[in-house]
């Protein structure tokens, strides 16, 4: 590795790019890196690869996209080397598989373990990004690229007394390697979004008592979860290119079938036989059932009601069924998909606890106190979601033209153009950030559109002798306008989730996803054959 030269007493070492996470878009970032023949480093703060694969460790993660679909299309060889092995892969299968990514394009090699980027500031009379990590010396590169993730930065909440409790605390997107024994303990898990519904039935299983905390209840649908076939997964391969194919046509680019009519549009009997059927066959696609479920709100309160009837079919204490009844929209929060939630409320060591009746008051070093009971407890699960598309670039020091601070810019909410650019910020760019369909979309398809998309772009500044590259102000604003136009053909705003902010305390509220893959990248495409417009190209002679 070159080193430049000495600043302030510490290596300055020089790259083409910085890449910021290994999760599936750094990784596959890497390896574009490498065909444009660039000198690229790949910065991650855990000590492997697989980013929130890494990361959520928790008993129960899995996937909701099909696992054959959850995998990268980049690469042929793989898509038919690769075995999965159930309808939805569990963590340590995806995990496995990212690694298997890792190890035959032989990345790991150019990926800095156990390193945290902590600042990031764009030196305007050379163009370049000096980047400092936690490992101290400076990185300095052409162009950086935040794939940092969307959902990569935890919402701890601020809970009286929480630092004093003597056992076990430990959030689900930072679950420990050696895992925790909660083998006949009491344990409380706050938070009913995916990753609640997920951790607390299998959990349920070994714990002496489970507190599950709900604030809001959640809807859920079965995942119906089973092992593949090998004749199905033959067949799954042989028809890669077809599933990919339906699946780049679909706003989430997920390849389940919409349904084409509206919920209203038919009666009663075929409704429900419709919400039955998607039911029986498991998975995010029963918000698909019909065309309006996310544009109308009667149309959204038909599948609210059906999953409300199979909550209260399920469970049999009424009472507990009462309080698990979601009265929100369906699926504007986030639709869960779990494996027996609702169930696990009918084991004896299973107890809800509905804060809006009993609300938690603070922690002790014992358990918890709730509706002024104590709750003696062993452990505490926060399963309290995340500072979600927007958390992990914030906690970067990021400064750019002028110094400006990338909090300072987003203070208001995140402003971005095509979800990948800034103004104000040369030579960045941001995979899966605000503005992009990050969240409402399948995200290693995104994250593949959105690395081809740089790599071509930093290719064809190359080719045309062009310094730097940043989104125009003007861009960007019409770009924020768009996203939220488009966001508010749904009825995705009228929720309090974390697309728009709402579960970070303090927030701003802003939409932030793009809710239309396909649009959004049909979009990107027409950006980059005409010539980058909406953003300032500054080429090597014009430069100061
Ligand atoms: O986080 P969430 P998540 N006191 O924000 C509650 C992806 N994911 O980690 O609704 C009490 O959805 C909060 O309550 P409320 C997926 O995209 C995917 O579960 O704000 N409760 C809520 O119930 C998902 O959407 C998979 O009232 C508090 C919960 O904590 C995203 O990650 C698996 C609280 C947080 O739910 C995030 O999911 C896991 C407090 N102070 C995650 N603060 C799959 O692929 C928060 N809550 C299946």
């Amino acid at each position: 590795m070159v080193v430049q030269g000495k600043q302030g007493g510490e290596a300055t070492e020089a790259f083409d790019v910085v890449v910021v996470g290994a999760g599936f878009a750094g990784l596959y970032m890497l390896c574009r890196l490498r065909k444009l023949g660039l000198k690229a480093v790949v910065i991650e703060a855990g000590d492997g690869v697989g980013g929130t694969w890494y990361w959520n460790r928790y008993p129960g993660a899995r996937c909701d996209v099909p696992s054959f679909e959850y995998s990268y299309s980049f690469d042929p060889e793989i898509e038919q080397e690769w075995n999965w092995t159930e309808r939805y892969a569990a963590q340590p299968e995806i995990l496995a598989y990212i690694e298997h990514v890792a190890e035959r394009h032989d990345l790991l090699r150019d990926i800095r373990f156990s390193t945290r980027v902590t600042a990031a500031a764009y030196d305007e009379p050379t163009g370049r990004w000096m980047v400092e990590t936690s490992m101290g010396g400076r990185l300095d590169c052409r162009h950086l690229v935040l794939a940092v993730g969307p959902l990569s930065s935890p919402a701890i909440p601020k809970i009286e007394g929480l630092n004093e409790f003597a056992g076990d605390v430990v959030h689900t997107g930072r679950w420990p390697k050696e895992g925790i024994d909660v083998r006949g303990r009491r344990v409380a898990v706050i938070g009913t979004g995916s990753s609640g519904i997920q951790v607390a039935p299998e959990l349920a299983k070994q714990a002496g008592r489970l507190y599950l905390l709900q604030r809001t209840p959640a809807y859920s649908v079965p995942s119906r979860n089973r092992p593949l076939t090998e004749a199905e997964v033959a067949d799954l391969k042989a028809r890669y290119p077809a599933i990919r194919a339906r699946a780049q046509a679909n706003r989430s680019a997920i390849s389940f079938e919409v349904g084409e009519q509206g919920a209203l549009e038919v009666d009663e009997a075929t409704r429900r036989a419709i919400y039955e059927q998607r039911w029986r066959d498991g998975g995010l696609a029963f918000a698909g059932a019909f065309s309006d479920i996310f544009e109308d709100v009667e149309a959204n309160g038909t599948a609210g009601a059906f999953v409300r009837e199979k909550i209260l079919e399920t469970v049999r204490d009424p009472e507990t069924g009462r309080k698990l009844l979601p009265d929100t929209l369906i699926g504007c929060k986030r639709l869960c998909v779990d494996n027996g939630y609702f169930e696990m409320f009918n084991r004896d060591n299973v107890e809800l606890v509905d804060l809006r009746e009993r609300p938690l008051e603070r922690v002790t070093t014992n358990g918890l106190v709730v509706g002024g009971e104590d709750i003696p407890l062993d452990a505490i699960v926060l399963a309290t979601g995340f500072d979600a598309i927007t958390g992990a670039h914030l906690r970067i020091d990021i400064r750019g033209r002028g110094g400006q601070n990338l909090k300072d810019k987003w203070r208001d909410g995140p402003k971005t153009y095509l979800g990948i650019g800034i103004a104000g910020f040369p030579n960045m760019f941001l995979v899966s950030g605000p503005g992009s369909p990050a969240g409402l979309a399948n995200m290693v398809t995104l994250g593949e559109q959105n690395v081809d998309w740089i790599a071509h772009c930093m290719a064809t500044l190359d080719t045309r002798g062009i310094r730097e590259i940043e989104a125009e102000p003007q861009a960007e604003d019409e770009w924020v306008a768009h996203v939220n136009a488009v966001a508010d053909t749904s009825i995705y705003p009228l929720a309090n989730s974390w697309y728009i902010g709402a579960n970070v305390p303090g927030k701003p509220r802003v939409f932030m996803p793009y809710l239309d893959y396909p649009a959004y990248k049909a979009r990107c495409q027409q950006v980059a054959d005409s010539g980058f417009p909406g953003f300032r190209l500054v080429a090597d002679h014009q430069a100061a």
